[in-house]
């Protein structure tokens, strides 16, 4: 395990502690964001600062870019892109399914914001503190649930994936989602809907999802994950080839996520919305 990746792991566990304990204290909601049902809670924003503290004080020179406001710019050509608390609607109602995601990503030349369409993934861990999985990829190295080796599911008929996938905060928008679901819903398994994108892409990368697609997601919602499954085997992927972005991303095993890809296109989910 490289330094990097034992930092984050630590950082990440520290982090989860907090988190966990804020929890079982109880829970309130800090203030909305994007719209009413974006939720922030003060526990958000205490675990943020804690994970910025910890990586000022290990990596002074690195980036930081963190959901709740963190955003310090680096001169280390490596950046920590952090959600303290992915899937915060399951963490205000108790829902023991919700992630510290912690990315570390190598800027390109000239450095800039840290962009999931130019950055290169580095280091990803995901910790559900509520259930004690650590998940763990390093590039080149793999990925880990604890000390267990992840591989992504064998290859599937659509009509027997079991497909994740989550909606945006806007009315508008989750109209759109909802209609493009309707209809993929009758051509798969089923559909899952747990609300953290975090580990949403870590259960690709152990097989307990054949498929996983989103839109709208922001940069620290998948950049940990992501890695996670492609370290995994999956195939990670914005729209049409592109970057996994906010336009979109999906994650399988290639051949279900070209199938996957297709039948999402032909449903209309890359339209515009
Ligand atoms: C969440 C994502 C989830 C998405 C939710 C929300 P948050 O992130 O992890 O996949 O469907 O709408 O965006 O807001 O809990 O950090």
């Amino acid at each position: 395990m490289s330094d990097l990746l034992d930092l984050a792991r630590t950082i990440a566990l520290e982090a989860g502690e907090l988190a966990a304990r804020r929890r079982r204290e109880g829970v309130e909601i800090a203030a909305t964001k994007s719209t009413i049902v974006d939720v922030v809670t003060e526990a958000d924003r205490e675990v943020e600062r804690l994970i910025l503290d910890r990586i000022r004080e290990a990596r002074p020179d690195d980036g930081v870019l963190g959901e709740e406001g963190a955003s310090v710019p680096g001169s280390s050509g490596l950046a920590w892109v952090v959600d303290p608390i992915d899937g915060t609607v399951n963490y205000l109602y108790g829902l023991p399914h919700y992630a510290v995601s912690i990315a570390i990503v190598e800027l390109p030349e000239g450095g800039g914001d840290p962009d999931p369409l130019t950055w290169t993934s580095k280091v990803g861990v995901v910790l559900n503190p509520a259930s004690g999985e650590l998940f763990t990829a390093e590039v080149g190295a793999g990925a880990f649930c604890g000390d267990r080796r992840l591989h992504v599911g064998e290859p599937v008929s659509l009509d027997l994936a079991l497909v994740a996938t989550g909606f945006a905060y806007a009315a508008s928008t989750r109209a759109f989602q909802g209609d493009v679901v309707a209809r993929l819903l009758p051509q798969v398994r089923d559909i899952r809907r747990q609300g953290t994108a975090s580990l949403d892409l870590c259960f690709v990368a152990d097989g307990r999802y054949d498929a996983y697609f989103e839109r709208t997601l922001s940069p620290w919602d998948h950049a940990a994950g992501a890695l996670i499954a492609r370290e995994a085997g999956a195939r990670v992927t914005g729209m049409r080839g592109a970057a996994p972005s906010r336009d979109f991303i999906l994650a399988a095993e290639p051949s279900v996520a070209a199938a996957l890809e297709a039948l999402l296109d032909e449903l209309g989910e890359f339209e515009d919305f």
